[in-house]
């Protein structure tokens, strides 16, 4: 049986961490997949982790990473996939938000494309079928103007790469753990992408409505937003000029 892993990083998800569980293994039934969830929990202040700890005692198929402070979110993943490799080997992995933006429907296409053969599957917003619901004007200006800058200054024929919502075969990540990452939040799906680029990995991009948050609470601050311009900067002119 294909061993599944669905990553859901989470800081403050109280609202909604106990349903998406539900809803991922609702989603990818056990009787065809050996799935298994981690969550990586940043301490969050408002107890989700105790949320999932509870979970977890009942169910042997969820597993809770509880890290000191708020650390990020790329390198939640990174430490939820070192973990995995060690205690589970999965054969796909899954990055998926836990705040329903990216909707546990589309998980079977996601596996299904890593099935087929591509080492990265991207859930794209803007390929045809894709697209975005309840999301501000702020935040569509942000993502575009986001991907527009990744475009020009890097090449790379993805339409999203600032989706977070993706699936990765063991060589992927087993890839990306050897690399010495310098995103640890939000730019690390593109610096991933970047390097599954370089590398010549067999991508695809399929479509998904991204949702807005319903419950809780934005993140993504002004300062993210600028340390993602310069990190940009600096792996197009620095890091990923010398992997040429
Ligand atoms: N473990 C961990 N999870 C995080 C961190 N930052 C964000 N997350 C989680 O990562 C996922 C995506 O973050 P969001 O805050 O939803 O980011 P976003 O979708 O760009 O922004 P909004 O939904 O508009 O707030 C969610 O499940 C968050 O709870 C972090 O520092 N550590
Ligand atoms: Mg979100």
């Amino acid at each position: 049986m294909v061993r599944i892993a669905v990553f859901l990083p989470t800081y403050n998800e109280r609202d909604n961490i106990s349903l998406i569980i539900e809803e991922v293994f609702k989603n990818l039934s056990l009787t065809h997949y050996d799935l298994h969830v981690i969550v990586i929990d940043d301490s969050s202040p408002d107890g989700t982790g105790y949320l999932v700890m509870e979970i977890a005692e009942v169910n042997d198929h969820v597993h809770l990473l509880s890290r000191v402070g708020k650390q990020g979110l790329g390198s939640a993943y990174v430490d939820g996939f070192k973990w995995s490799l060690s205690n589970l080997s999965p054969d796909i992995f899954i990055q998926m938000d836990a705040d329903f933006s990216h909707s546990p429907h589309y998980l079977s296409n996601f596996v299904g494309g890593i099935l087929d053969g591509y080492d990265v599957i991207i859930g794209s917003r803007y390929v045809k079928g894709g697209g975005a619901t309840s999301w501000s004007l702020h935040r569509k200006i942000i993502s575009r103007g986001a991907n527009l800058l990744v475009r020009l200054l890097f090449r790379i024929k993805e339409k999203d790469a600032t989706s977070g919502f993706r699936a990765l075969s063991k060589k992927a990540v087993n890839y990306l753990l050897k690399f010495d990452l310098s995103s640890k939040g939000y730019s690390y799906q593109i610096e991933s992408l970047l390097l599954f680029s370089k590398l010549g990995l067999p991508i695809k991009e399929i479509p998904i409505i991204f949702f807005g948050r319903k419950k809780g609470k934005a993140k993504l601050s002004i300062l993210e937003i600028l340390r993602f311009a310069f990190l940009l900067i600096r792996l197009r002119f620095i890091k990923f000029n010398k992997l040429k």
